[in-house]
């Protein structure tokens, strides 16, 4: 059995990076979403993965889980270049910013919950959010003034052609797009372009489409609920 289980594609930001990257490989492993925030969801998932946690891809009988792992593994089996540029330098810089998301911007995530489809007013600006945008304002512009200009795997993307670092950025850029937070130059032409890939475009309208829901308020957030027919 080859299958990637995720949570839903509008929430589960962890979920869609490696997403990302398994359908970039097109090696036709069959998907699977447990929807989040459901009773139901906590069993499921412990019944499913060590860390009763999504993403995680069964591979012939090998359990990955862990977003970066299942991307590196999924690099492994891609033709080379698709998910890490062929050049050894920038392959190097696309697993340390991928890294850097994996391990960091804390007060991002905790202010600014991934919701594809959503848009909400900015949340109230802290330190060390406004220190989280910089990073991401700085990051995106270097990338893109140096090493997306390259010649050998053009494109518009942190590293030229898309790569895994991409598919880790891919839920930063739409926090961006849902809060209204504010990008210039380089860093927002790359926001654009990531918005506008057909990778991004079919999932963006499948997370439009699932029938799941959580909202957050005040008072955090809720439990998973059908949205009743307007
Ligand atoms: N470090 C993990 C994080 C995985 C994670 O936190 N997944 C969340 C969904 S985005 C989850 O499964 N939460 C369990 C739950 O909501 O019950 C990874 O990179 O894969």
């Amino acid at each position: 059995m080859r299958k990637f289980i995720s949570g839903n594609l509008n929430y589960s930001s962890w979920s869609i990076r490696p997403l990302l990257a398994v359908r970039k490989a097109g090696l036709g492993i069959e998907e699977e979403i447990i929807p989040l925030d459901f009773p139901e969801t906590t069993t499921r998932l412990r019944q499913i993965s060590p860390t009763a946690k999504v993403p995680l891809l069964i591979w012939d009988g090998t359990e990955i889980w862990e977003s970066l792992a299942i991307t590196e593994f999924v690099a492994e089996l891609a033709a080379p270049g698709l998910i890490w540029p062929k050049d050894a330098a920038r392959r190097a810089i696309a697993r340390a910013v991928s890294s850097e998301m994996h391990a960091g911007f804390a007060a991002l995530r905790q202010a600014c919950s991934m919701d594809v489809r959503g848009r909400a007013p900015a949340p109230p600006m802290t330190s060390a959010l406004e220190a989280d945008i910089a990073r991401i304002q700085q990051m995106w512009s270097q990338l893109r003034e140096t090493h997306g200009r390259n010649t050998a795997e053009p494109g518009p993307f942190l590293l030229g052609a898309w790569s895994g670092a991409d598919a880790f950025y891919t839920p930063v850029v739409t926090r961006f797009r849902t809060y209204g937070l504010p990008l210039e130059g380089a860093a927002a032409e790359y926001a654009a372009a990531v918005l506008e890939d057909p990778l991004f475009r079919t999932l963006e309208k499948e997370a439009k489409a699932e029938p799941w829901w959580i909202s957050y308020g005040p008072e955090g957030r809720s439990s998973g609920y059908f949205k009743p027919e307007a």
